[in-house]
């Protein structure tokens, strides 16, 4: 069996040089069980291969195989053309392999999916167990069609079986296989100790795979991996992948003091990703004591009636306090803001930047909401009438507008009733020019490059940095062309609410009268911008 980490190249555009590779986790996790169930599945993973060449890599692979030949391909929606691309071609080359779709999108979408008669099986959901006990009938020859969460094709009709979700304790499952991607300039710098969210936020699918009950593996195993980190591969600076790493108090605290109790605390430090309601001051502070330093929160819109509508289940006041009380501890702060949320107005994304200035905030991202399948928003934009597919789900990328190519631009998979694409786009463009225009940021982000939670990284060594100074140029001289054109359509064209004076503000920063915007007088603002 081969398993293949499906992956456009180019993702993330003209930011695609200041990322690491990251390892394709849920991947890894299927290879980790394989391995210790006594099958040695190959992988190959686009992000890393060069694009002619992986069909002669498969070849090689193939050679070695015995068959039937089973190929795996996982898929984001992001990834869901090179997926489909690559499993025509295997289709053609290899006519009586089995091919299986996996991950998120086909979880969401197995319908469409099976729709292209290539494709045997969609497996719905995690595929620990799933995957082994089907790989082990495809190849004694046994019949699968009773196994659960498959969707699959019989007599031209698409059956799908039980959905039933793997609530497997994940201490069960073997430590995350690191060695497997030690070569090839992998980002090994995270680790992951739970999966599922108990909460139902509109915009967010990552309880497609998981459901919402919330699972964790034990503080040991997850500090057997950091051990393994620190002492094999040299990493001092860990990212948690955890969708919510504080949903379960006590398991954070259990974690903490086994985190000391192995002197981890002292020698590295960790990055988290939160909900402002689920902190509160000591929770913070002992977590900074355990060698937490980064964390990010998703914050996602200033309005306390967005809130609402996108089902946060928190509120804006909490989300500030939460900031606040993590500066004032020392953490690096980041945090993300969604755009083109149903029920927004142009005022309401003013709102985010304002907000992101008075927080004082490290780092942000203003990304434009994304119906992903699976999510009630997918299900509000199709009700709509305002689903918009381009191709294979081309567009389908939250941070689109920011990383897109001035000529290139990537249409919005969904606009809100009463807002348009351009306008939107013009007030991302402004909220990233007004937040990161600004010399004391800049220079953080430069010289720190291992703050925060990985979402730009210029280099940590100066041969490293050296060598990004190419595509720093271009990325430079694209930021330049970006903000030609906001203000071209803001200042000259007039086509959004906003006037010379608050457009002056983007300065600011520059200026270096930091955070100057005077968050308290919002009278001013409001009457500059209407
Ligand atoms: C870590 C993470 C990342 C990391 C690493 C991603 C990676 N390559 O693994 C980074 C930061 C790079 C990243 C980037 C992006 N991410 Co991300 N990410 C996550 C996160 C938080 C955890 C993923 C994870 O590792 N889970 C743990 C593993 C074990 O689970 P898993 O991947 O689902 O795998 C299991 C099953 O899906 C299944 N499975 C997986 N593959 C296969 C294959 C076969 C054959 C089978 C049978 C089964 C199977 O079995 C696995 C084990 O149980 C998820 C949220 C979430 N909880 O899923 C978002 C998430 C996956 N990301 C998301 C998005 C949108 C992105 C970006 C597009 C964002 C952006 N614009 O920058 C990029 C795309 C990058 C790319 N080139 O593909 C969305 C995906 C939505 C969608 N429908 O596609 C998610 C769900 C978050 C969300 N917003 O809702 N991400
Ligand atoms: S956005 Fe965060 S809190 Fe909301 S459902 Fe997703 S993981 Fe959970």
């Amino acid at each position: 069996m081969i398993l293949i980490n499906s992956s456009p190249k180019d993702a993330l555009k003209i930011f695609q040089p200041f990322l690491p590779i990251f390892v394709p986790i849920g991947i890894g996790s299927l290879l980790g069980v394989a391995e210790k169930e006594g099958i040695k599945p190959r992988y190959i993973d686009e992000q890393i291969e060069d694009e002619d060449n992986i069909l002669n890599l498969i070849a090689e692979h193939v050679r070695e195989m015995e068959k039937p030949y089973i190929f795996g391909l996982s898929a984001f929606t992001v990834a869901f053309k090179s997926a489909i691309l690559l499993s025509k071609e295997l289709r053609r080359r290899y006519p009586d392999s089995v091919i299986i779709f996996g991950s998120i999108h086909p979880t969401a979408m197995p319908e469409e999916v099976l729709s292209y008669e290539h494709v045997d099986i969609a497996l719905r959901g995690e595929g620990e167990k799933s995957l082994i006990e089907l790989y082990r009938c495809i190849k004694e020859g046994k019949d699968f069609t009773h196994l659960d969460n498959l969707s699959y094709r019989k007599d031209g009709r698409i059956i799908h079986n039980k959905r039933a979700y793997s609530f497997d304790d994940l201490d069960s499952y073997p430590p995350f296989p690191y060695h497997l991607f030690e070569k090839k300039g992998y980002d090994l710098g995270f680790v992951i100790g739970s999966r599922g969210c108990p909460y139902g936020c509109i915009f967010c699918s990552n309880r497609v795979t998981t459901g919402r009950k919330y699972r964790f593996r034990s503080a040991e195993a997850i500090v057997n991996e950091l051990d393994i980190l620190y002492h094999k591969y040299n990493r001092s600076s860990i990212l948690f992948l955890d969708d919510n790493l504080l949903v379960n108090e006590k398991r954070i605290y259990t974690l903490m003091e086994e985190i000391k109790r192995r002197g981890f605390d002292k020698k590295m430090s960790f990055n988290f990703q939160a909900r402002g309601d689920n902190v509160n001051y000591k929770l913070l502070n002992d977590l900074y004591s355990a060698g937490f330093r980064s964390v990010f929160f998703g914050i996602e819109t200033a309005s306390d009636r967005i809130m609402k509508i996108i089902k946060k289940g928190e509120t804006v006041a909490e989300c500030k306090e939460a900031v606040r009380m993590a500066k004032e501890i020392g953490f690096h702060v980041s945090a993300t803001f969604i755009y083109a949320l149903p029920g927004e107005t142009h005022q309401d994304r003013m709102d985010c930047v304002r907000l992101s200035k008075e927080l004082k905030l490290d780092m942000v991202r203003y990304n434009n909401s994304t119906p992903y399948p699976g999510t009630e928003l997918y299900e509000i934009a199709k009700r709509e009438n305002r689903l918009n597919i381009q191709g294979l789900y081309e567009n389908f990328n939250s941070v689109s507008t920011f990383i897109e190519n001035p000529f290139k631009r990537i249409p919005f998979s969904y606009v809100p009733p009463d807002n348009t694409e351009d306008e939107i786009r013009r007030d991302v463009l402004f909220s990233y020019f007004s937040f990161y225009l600004d010399i004391e940021r800049l220079k953080k982000i430069f010289a720190r490059p291992d703050q925060g939670v990985g979402w730009f990284n210029a280099g940590e060594k100066f041969l490293e940095f050296l060598k990004k100074v190419p595509a720093l140029i271009f990325l430079g001289l694209m930021m330049v062309v970006k903000f030609g054109q906001l203000f071209y359509y803001m200042i000259i064209k007039k086509e959004t609410a906003i006037s010379f004076r608050y457009f002056l503000k983007i300065f600011d920063g520059l200026w270096n009268i930091k955070n100057s915007v005077d968050t308290t007088n919002n009278k001013d603002i409001k009457k500059t911008e209407t």
